[in-house]
């Protein structure tokens, strides 16, 4: 039986993720901050699932609880470098010091620590597979996505610099970039607005938290010397806005 490590396992991508392996028979390491919400999961797969309530930001929570898992759990075939956030939209010279630490330290540290936590153990096995959770923001600089925008680019970058590293392995590495999809991101986005955050999926159609599942389990049944280096995708509804000119600007 296989294992996979998955962050954000509480909600969204992790946790449709979560429930799509474990269904297709792997054993499930989920982690996130809600325990309540990982109990859930593991009332209903029971022995299955190893919960891990902690905060990614917190380094030496992230090490030892690596380090003291369950010797049933520690052979790690699949890592989901998932858990992330985005904070507001306002002009980057507007935002609360605080929303930019808390981005930064969860999406690019926080991404870091538990890479740099679960890859040594990949390398034991005789093949692994690394999905990291990028964004189309990563390559797309929307108005008001800066510091988001920016980790999302970080997670691009670090993701094929890894592959590098990597040679040799038998480890892969993906960067899902997804774009417009619905589940928490935009309540936590506009800090529990939901009027808001509704606003952007009303009368269209997005993506699923099951979609991208479907997407990585689709990705784990390839021959095994394909690497997909990165994979975005989007709902058929969402395009590109093109480059912005500003009009009437004295210079
Ligand atoms: P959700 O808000 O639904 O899920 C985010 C998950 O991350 C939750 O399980 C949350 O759990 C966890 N999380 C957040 N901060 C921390 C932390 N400090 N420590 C541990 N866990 C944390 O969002 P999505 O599922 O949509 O997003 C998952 C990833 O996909 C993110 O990296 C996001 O940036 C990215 N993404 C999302 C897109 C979208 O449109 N939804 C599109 C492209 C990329 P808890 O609060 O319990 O800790
Ligand atoms: C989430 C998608 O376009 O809101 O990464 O940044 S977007």
């Amino acid at each position: 039986m296989k294992t996979a490590f998955i962050t954000g396992a509480s909600s969204g991508f992790g946790e449709a993720t979560a429930r799509a392996l474990a269904k297709d028979g792997f054993k499930i390491i989920a982690l996130a901050r809600r325990k309540e919400r990982l109990e859930t999961l593991a009332r209903e797969f029971k022995e299955q699932i190893h919960t891990i309530a902690l905060d990614v930001r917190d380094k030496e929570a992230v090490f030892e609880a690596v380090e003291n898992l369950p010797s049933e759990f520690k052979a790690i075939d699949i890592l989901v470098n998932n858990a992330g956030l985005a904070l507001e939209t306002q002009k980057f010279d507007e935002l609360a010091l605080e929303d930019i630490e808390t981005m930064v330290d969860t999406n690019i540290r926080g991404f870091l620590y538990v890479a740099r936590a679960i890859i040594p153990l990949l390398r034991k096995q005789k093949s692994a597979y690394i999905f990291n959770l990028g964004s189309v923001a990563g390559v797309n600089p929307y108005f008001g996505g800066n510091v988001y925008c920016g980790t999302k680019a970080f997670v691009r970058q670090f993701s094929l610099a890894l592959r590098n590293d990597l040679r040799g392995s038998n480890i892969k590495v993906t960067n899902i970039a997804p774009g417009l999809c619905k589940t928490e991101f935009s309540e936590v986005r506009f800090k529990g607005d939901k009027k808001k955050a509704d606003e952007l999926y009303e009368n269209t159609k997005y993506l699923s938290a099951e979609d991208i599942a479907k997407v990585i389990c689709s990705i784990l049944t390839l021959p095994d010397h394909i690497n997909i280096n990165e994979l975005e995708l989007m709902p058929v509804t969402q395009t590109w806005n093109g480059l912005f000119v500003e009009k009437g600007q004295a210079l």
